[in-house]
C-alpha cells in the first residue's frame, strides 16, 4: 500500500495511525508543504487521484482512494482485524458521528487558530481580526470539549478503541499545538487524551507532528 501524506496534515496523519493500529505495512510519501505556501505546488499524484487535490490519498493495488473517512471505511472492510469500529450498528453509527464531530465540527474553530503557526500577516487590521477570531474559537472549542466529555464513559469514546478516538485525538492535538484551550478544566477528556496518546501508533505520529512543527511552524 502507498499513502500520500504530509508532515502537518491532520487527516493524512489520522490514516497513518489507523494503518499502524491494524499492523498494515505501507510506503509513505510526504507531499511538499510549507506554512507560507501551504500545499502549493500540488503533488502530481495527489492532483491526479483527488479532484479536491488533498491528502490523504491511499493506493492499494488497483484501488486509489482519497478522504480519510472513506479510507477508514475501506480499511475496516478489507482488513477487519483488529477492528477499529464497533460491530453493533448503533454503536458503529455513534462512532461515525463522533468522527464527523472531530473532522467537521471541531475543525471549524480549529482553522481559526491556524494563523498562529503561519507567517505573521502584514496587515495590522487582519492580525487584530485573527486574534479576535482566535479567542472566539478557543471558547467554542472548550464548549465542544465539554460536549464530547459528556457523551463518553470509560477509557475510549465508543467503549473500545475506534476510528472516533483517532479522529478526536488528532483534532484535540491540533488545537493544543495551535495554543487552544488546555484540557485541565475537562479532566475526563484529559484522561481520555492521555490514554489514546499512550498507544504506540498514536504516540509515534504525535512525535512526528511535534518534530514537523519545530521544523516548519512559526513559534508564537
Ligand atoms: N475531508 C478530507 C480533508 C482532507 C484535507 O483537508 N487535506 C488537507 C491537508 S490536512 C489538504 O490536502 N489540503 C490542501 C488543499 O486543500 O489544497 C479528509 O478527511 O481526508
Amino acid at each position: 500500500m502507498k499513502l500520500y501524506s504530509a508532515p502537518l496534515s491532520l487527516f493524512a496523519r489520522k490514516v497513518e495511525i489507523a494503518l499502524a493500529e491494524k499492523g498494515l505495512p505501507f510506503e509513505r510519501e510526504l507531499v511538499p508543504f510549507s506554512q507560507a505556501e501551504g500545499y502549493s505546488p500540488k503533488h502530481p499524484a495527489v492532483e491526479a487521484a483527488n479532484p479536491k487535490k488533498q491528502v490523504p490519498v491511499l493506493v492499494d493495488g488497483d484501488l486509489t482512494l482519497f478522504d480519510s473517512t472513506v479510507i477508514f471505511e475501506y480499511l475496516e472492510d478489507a482488513y477487519p482485524e483488529p477492528p477499529l469500529m464497533p460491530r453493533d450498528p448503533k454503536a458503529r453509527a455513534r462512532c461515525r458521528l463522533m468522527e464527523l464531530t472531530a473532522d467537521e465540527i471541531l475543525l471549524r474553530p480549529l482553522v481559526k487558530l491556524m494563523y498562529r503557526t503561519e507567517p505573521v500577516h502584514p496587515d495590522l487590521e487582519r492580525r487584530e481580526q485573527q486574534a479576535l477570531e482566535g479567542e472566539q474559537a478557543e471558547r467554542e472549542l472548550l464548549d465542544l470539549y465539554r460536549m464530547v466529555a459528556s457523551k463518553h464513559e470509560g477509557p475510549y469514546l465508543c467503549g473500545v478503541f475506534t476510528t472516533a478516538d483517532i479522529a478526536m485525538f488528532m483534532s484535540v492535538l491540533y488545537a493544543l499545538r495551535l495554543g487552544g484551550p488546555r484540557l485541565t478544566s475537562v479532566p475526563s477528556l484529559q484522561a481520555w487524551h492521555d490514554a489514546v496518546g499512550s498507544r504506540p501508533a498514536v504516540a509515534a505520529v504525535a512525535a512526528e507532528v511535534a518534530e514537523a512543527d519545530r521544523r516548519l511552524s512559526r513559534k508564537a
